[in-house]
């Protein structure tokens, strides 16, 4: 059977490919593991039921068999554990791997976020505009750590693992800022990933629910 995970019914980047469960997805096409979804509605997410499967109600979540899970990065090393493809086989190079998928979620997308959120919640506060030019530094400290660390290479350690997965989805919340243009390497490393064919299915069948949602 295969698993299901959620998405959002009407998802608020209109097919941008930025709600989470895109990177859900993502790690399921690299896998090759089919997958169900059911969509949810703002409200559903709140209501007891969505609430049993994720505490915060939120999604994606991900219900296979017996097991049910939330949080992206949880989700993500789970079907990374349990297929081929994006963790290494050599101890040492797969808890670098890991490594890398957390620092994508707890030391880069912290300051993403934060930076993204005041723009969408904060813009008629009046720190919105003195705060901002703070929140853009710390953004682009650690995208300048990011970019010396990758240097020239096509991958942060070898080759492409569930930690690049988890790091290109962080980079790819800072599209419409245009700040990644900064980073030559960086704007490369998202195209990159980008590229490859498992990517472009999940972005694919991500666009697909917007589209059909918008009648579009
Ligand atoms: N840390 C969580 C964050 C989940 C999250 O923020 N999900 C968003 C969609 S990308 C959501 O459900 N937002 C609606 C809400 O919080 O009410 C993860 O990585 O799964």
């Amino acid at each position: 059977m295969s698993p299901t995970i959620t998405a959002f019914k009407a998802s608020p980047d209109r097919g941008k490919g930025l709600a989470r469960d895109m990177r859900v997805r993502w790690a399921l096409e690299e896998v090759g593991q089919p997958y169900d979804v059911r969509l949810v509605s703002f409200a559903q997410m709140k209501e007891p039921a969505h609430l049993a499967l994720h505490p915060f109600g939120q999604i994606p979540t991900y219900e296979d068999g017996d097991l049910a899970l939330f949080e992206s990065g949880a989700i993500v090393f789970h079907i990374a554990e349990r297929h081929a493809g994006l963790l290494p086989d050599d101890p040492n190079a797969r808890a670098r791997a890991i490594t890398w998928m957390f620092a994508a979620l707890s030391t880069v997308e912290p300051p993403v976020v934060e930076r993204s959120m005041a723009t969408i919640v904060e813009r008629d506060k009046p720190w919105y505009e003195p705060r901002m030019p703070m929140l853009e530094d710390r953004v682009r400290a650690r995208l300048g750590e990011l970019s010396s660390r990758l240097g020239d290479a096509d991958w942060l350690d070898g080759a492409f693992s569930a930690g690049d997965l988890m790091m290109v989805s962080v980079l790819l919340r800072l599209g419409s800022w245009g700040v990644l243009d900064e980073y030559p390497n960086l704007s490369a490393y998202v195209a990159r990933a980008e590229a490859r064919p498992a990517y472009r299915r999940a972005f694919d069948a991500q666009l697909a629910v917007f589209k059909a949602a918008s009648g579009g």
